[in-house]
This record gives structure tokens, sequence and C-alpha cells, in this order.
């Protein structure tokens, strides 16, 4: 049976998923749960993991269920009747640029959307001869557009700095602070600063949580919790003078990997905010439910295109997977706004896999002038911040061999001639080049250009009669789209590389609160074990210690994840100590003496009993307060 529905829809959505009944994995908030659907993707093949995800991802589009548990859905008259307030509230300020300014803000892959989002629209608002009206922020600055910095998201005061910083003289101020989860310090220090100064500011929540599973923990020097913020404005919201939009989309395919389902769901819904403001504001439409709705339909079609190019993604899946296992690279160029969705996918896989920064790069043509970021060419930070093509060819492409895979990203109406001359040189190093090509129909990628290539995935859409507008919400169609198969093949790639134990994030890295948190809950569901001796375990590994003092067992979690950050398989370490019951370099070695992370743990887990099934790693959760 498929989930109930109420309007019409492009794709079909799975049944109201075990996660949906209550009771499952109580204690955990919906974007931490783990997800039936994909229980077991760590011993799917490259197709059935594609599958595995087309699931996941329907389940955004999916409706409010008949369960005792309602949540509130995209398709949800609330979430769309708050989509239409803010909408109204957007409008105005687009009407008064002198004054008043619409300001994005995020951590981590929550920042780079914002900073997607608001430059792509400023470019929209330039091209229609109008004065910018966006501005972004992300936690830790424009490096962390690149990189991951995990730790800035655990400061509420940073947060406000920054806001007022770029708030500064405006008159009229619509923040939407992003946190998938509501959770993220940095986003709560804003929401609060601007419920301080409603003579100025309209808060806007976006998150994917209902409100009562918003944070609740004690932020290290500060008064409030997460939710204590949300609560208050959900009691604005009754004035209008805040807004919450947290639909629920399910937990996420891999644990707690907010950067996938999260990610989609908030460049969705902001897009289709941000279009339907443009629209009333410049071009004297109104603002209805309908249009709403035809524009969710639109991204609905997206998922269906996209993954009607499931074989061919999955055959990348292997590639990259092949890639990953042997030690090579894998290297996204991709053009314009392509490049971007290659540089956020790269971008997140240290902290979510434990990948080395160098295994998964992006890079883009033109580099940061391309990028127009805010704080311009960061490039002489290092490195892993040299983003263009250029620095790629002068760096890079010495390097690379059969081992590495390299994937375009790009639309037919970018300059041919570059890519195929960048191809012809590619293509002399290494045999795994492919590409994700976006076309429009009745076009098609030429001969010359195709030869380079060992596989293209050539997407089709419709032609745009209409105008600048139309193009570009086509161009916002084929960025969701490469962000779906960028997120399939990397994470898929990394399932093969054993990364990934049953779907839980195993080497993720614990670099601040919210992962110090879900570390310790991985290592409760993995190994049954109580939670004090869970925390016991995590800090000898991250302390690199057997013996575990009164200062390290009393610091701060932020001291506790400051440390983490610097150190490789704290988690994987973490549980072998647990299973085995033994020393920390013991643990290491039985680590190093298997092929992968994931066989490594399923042996020591084996051997102490605790056989592979689904419902005693469930289980497992009934130990979280001990
Ligand atoms: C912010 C974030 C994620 C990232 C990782 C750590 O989460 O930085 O983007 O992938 O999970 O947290 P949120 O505040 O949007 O929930």
């Amino acid at each position: 049976m498929l989930g109930s529905r109420k309007h019409n829809h492009i794709i079909e959505t799975p049944d109201t998923g075990k996660w949906q009944l209550a009771g499952y994995e109580a204690s955990l908030p919906l974007t931490e749960k783990s997800n039936p659907i994909t229980k077991e993707i760590d011993k799917a093949d490259p197709l059935q993991i594609v599958h595995l995800l087309k699931l996941c991802d329907a389940e955004i589009f999916q409706e409010e269920g008949e369960t005792v548990i309602n949540y509130q859905r995209l398709y949800s008259e609330s979430v769309l009747q708050t989509l239409i307030d803010v909408a109204k509230k957007m409008e105005d300020i687009l009407k008064d640029p002198e004054h008043s300014l619409v300001v994005l803000s995020g951590c981590g892959t929550s920042g780079r959307l914002a900073y997607l989002l608001v430059t792509s629209f400023n470019r929209l608002l330039k091209g229609l001869q109008k004065k910018h009206n966006y501005d972004y922020i992300i936690a830790g600055g424009d490096k962390a557009l690149l990189t991951s910095q995990e730790a800035p998201e655990d400061n509420p005061y940073l947060g406000a700095e920054e806001l007022e910083k770029v708030c500064a003289g405006k008159k009229q101020v619509l923040f939407i602070g992003i946190s998938c989860g509501l959770s993220a310090p940095f986003i709560a220090g804003q929401l609060d600063f601007c419920m301080n100064n409603l003579n100025v500011f309209t808060p806007v929540l976006v998150g994917f949580n209902p409100t009562n599973m918003a944070r609740n923990e004690i932020i290290e020097g500060w008064h409030l919790t997460f939710y204590q913020v949300a609560e208050r404005m959900q009691e604005l919201q009754k004035n209008y003078r805040a807004f919450i939009l947290n639909p629920a989309v399910g937990p996420e395919a891999i644990t707690g990997s907010s950067r996938m389902k999260a990610g989609s769901a908030t460049k969705i819904m902001l897009e289709i905010l941000f279009l339907a403001a443009h629209r009333a504001a410049f071009s004297n439409k109104e603002i209805t439910a309908n249009g709403i709705l035809d524009c969710l339909q639109a991204y609905e079609r997206v998922h269906k295109v996209t993954y009607s190019q499931s074989k061919k993604i999955s055959v990348l899946v292997n590639q990259v997977g092949e890639s990953l296992q042997k030690g090579g690279h894998v290297y996204y160029i991709g053009w314009q706004t392509l490049g971007v969705m290659g540089i956020i996918d790269a971008s997140e896989c240290p902290p979510t896999f434990g990948a080395d920064v160098g295994d998964v790069r992006g890079f883009i043509n033109n580099g940061y002038k391309e990028m127009d970021n805010k704080e311009g060419n960061i490039a002489s930070l290092g490195p892993e911040f040299c983003i263009a093509h250029d620095d790629f060819v002068r760096n890079i492409l010495p390097h690379v061999n059969d081992n590495d895979t390299v994937l375009f990203l790009f639309t037919l109406d970018d300059d041919l001639s570059e890519i195929d001359k960048l191809a012809t040189q590619i293509s002399a190093n290494t045999s795994n080049l492919h590409a994700v090509a976006h076309s429009t129909a009745g076009h098609y990628v030429p001969e010359n250009v195709k030869k380079s290539f060992a596989s293209i995935i050539s997407i089709t859409w419709p032609i745009v009669f209409s105008e600048y507008e139309g193009c570009f919400v086509q161009k916002l169609q084929r960025e969701l789209c490469t962000k779906w198969i960028l997120n399939i093949i990397s994470t898929g790639g990394h399932i093969l590389k054993g990364k990934i134990y049953y779907n839980y994030m195993m080497d993720l890295k614990v670099s601040n609160t919210k992962l110090f948190r879900r570390a310790l809950a991985i290592l409760q569901r993995v190994t049954g074990q109580s939670r004090l001796r869970c925390q016991e375990a995590l800090l000898q590994a991250i302390y690199d210690t057997d013996e575990l003092t009164d200062p390290i067992r009393t610091s701060e979690v932020t001291k506790h994840t400051q440390m983490a950050s610097t150190k490789n398989q704290v988690v994987p370490t973490a549980v072998v100590i647990l299973a085995r019951n033994c020393s920390l370099t013991e643990a290491r070695s039985r680590l190093d003496a298997h092929p992968t992370m994931r066989e490594a743990i399923e042996a020591c887990l084996r051997a102490t009993g605790r056989k592979r099934t689904a419902d005693q790693i469930a289980a497992g959760i009934h130990g979280e307060n001990d």
C-alpha cells in the first residue's frame, strides 16, 4: 500500500513508515532516527543502494498519514500557510531594497545552501536590474563553504554577532535561520537576537523536526536551549511576529546525515518561498496555495527525472566505490552552480565518512569569480581551497590515474569547446572520466565531446518558452537533480568502501556537540552498552588513553570535540573497546586487521554474540538513558 494522498502527485511515495509509529526510537528526534528503509543499506549492491535512496528521498513528498502521530509534512496545510505568510513578508522587503534585507544563515550544509540560494537570487535580481536584497551567513565564514568547520556551530554569541554586523543600518530584516535538526546553537543565538529586536527583525526558523523535538540540552555558556528559543518563536507565530517552517521529511537514509533529505528539502522549500515572493513583488502574481503546490509538483518531477537514471547512476556508484577502495580519488569538475554542487558534496565527505580532505574534491570554472562568495578568493588558505579548473589541471591532474574517478557536471549551454578540451586532457591520464550532462529536449551532447567520456548520464529537460525566470527555475531544478546524483554516488561509494554499518555513519568526525551526542547514540545502539560506559570508551578513543583522568571526565563537551576533530577512527575504535572489553592498542590493531571498518566491527560484535539482526540493533536504543 502506498502513502495516503490528497493532492495530485508525480511520484509514488512509500507507505507510512515504521518511524512514524509512536515509540519508534522514542528518545531521538526525527532527524536522528534511523530509517527502517535503509537498515541494511551497508550490504546492498549499487543498484539496490540507488533504489533505497530513491524510496527515502520520495518520503520528502509524502503527505500526512493517518497514524496516531501526525507529523506535518511539506504538503500539509499548516506548512503551505506558513510559506504564504513568510512569502508575503518577503514581498514587502523586496519592494524596499534600500532599507530592508533578507538574511539566510546556517551551519555546514545548511550554510552552504544559504550561500547558494542567496547568490542565485541576487543574480536573478541583477538580471532584472534590481538592487541586491539577500545576504548569507555561514558558521565559520566562507572557508566553511568548502571545508567542514563544525566547531563554530556551537557558539550562539558568534551567530548573533555575525547577524548584527550583516544587518547594520537596516530597518526591516527577514531572518531565515536553517538548522535541520533544530539544534545548532549558532542559529539559536541569532533567532534569540531577532526576538529581542522585533522592531527590525522577523525571524523564521527552518528545520525538519517537530518543535517539541528541538534540542533541549544546555548550551555551554548560554542561558537558553534551542527548545526554549523554538517555544518562544511558536508563541510569537500566533501574532505573525515569527515563523517556523518545519515539515517532517522522515529520517535520513544514513542516520543523521542532514546533508541528504533535509538539505534537499531546505533547497526545495526555500526556493518555492523565494520564487513566490519574487513573482508577487515583480510580476504582480498573487501568492496562493495553488501556486505553491504547482511548484512542489515541479520538484517531485525532478525526483522522477533523476531516478529515471537509476541504472546509470548505479554504474557510477560502483565506479566511485572501486576508486575509494583502491585509495584513489573522486574529482567533480563542474560548471557554474553545478560546480558549486560538486564542491558542497565533496566538503561533506570528511565529517560524514571520516574521509580525507583529498578523497573527494570539487572544482568550478573560474574558481572564486564564479563562486561569487563574500570573502572573495581564499585560495591562499591552503591547497584544499584551490578550486578552479586551472588549479585542478596544475596541481592534481599530473597525479591522476585509472584508480581515480573524474566526473564532469555541465549543461549544454556551457562552453562545449572548453569542456571538450579539458576532457581530452584528462582522458589522457584516466579512463575513468564520466559526465552528468543536462540538456533540453532535442539537444544532444555532440559526438566530439562524447568521445572522451567512459559514460554520460544525460538528463533531458523540457524546453522553456518563457523568458528569463523560466530558465532560472530550470537551473534550480538541475541543481537539485545534480545534488541527488552526487549524494547518491558519494554515499554509495563510501558504503562500498565499508564506512557505513547498518545505516550508521560509523566513522563520523566528532567535531561538535551534536556530533558527540550522535556518536554516543551510535555506540549505544550497536554495542547495547550503557550510556556511561559508551561515553568512557568514546573519551578513551578521543584522548588516546586507557586511563581516563578526572580532568578529562569532567571537561566540557566542546573540549572533547576540539580534541576529537584532530583524530581518526574515533567511533570505530570505541566500538571495538566496548565489544572486546580491550585496550586502545588492541582495538586499533583489530581495526587494522580487517580490510574495511565495517568488517572489523562486524567481526568484533559477532565474537561477543551480538548477531546481526536489525531488531537487535533497534533494541540497543532501550539502553539510552542508562
Ligand atoms: C548542521 C551541520 C550539518 C552537517 C553535520 C553537522 O546541521 O553542520 O550540515 O552535515 O551533520 O551539522 P543542522 O544545524 O542544519 O541540523
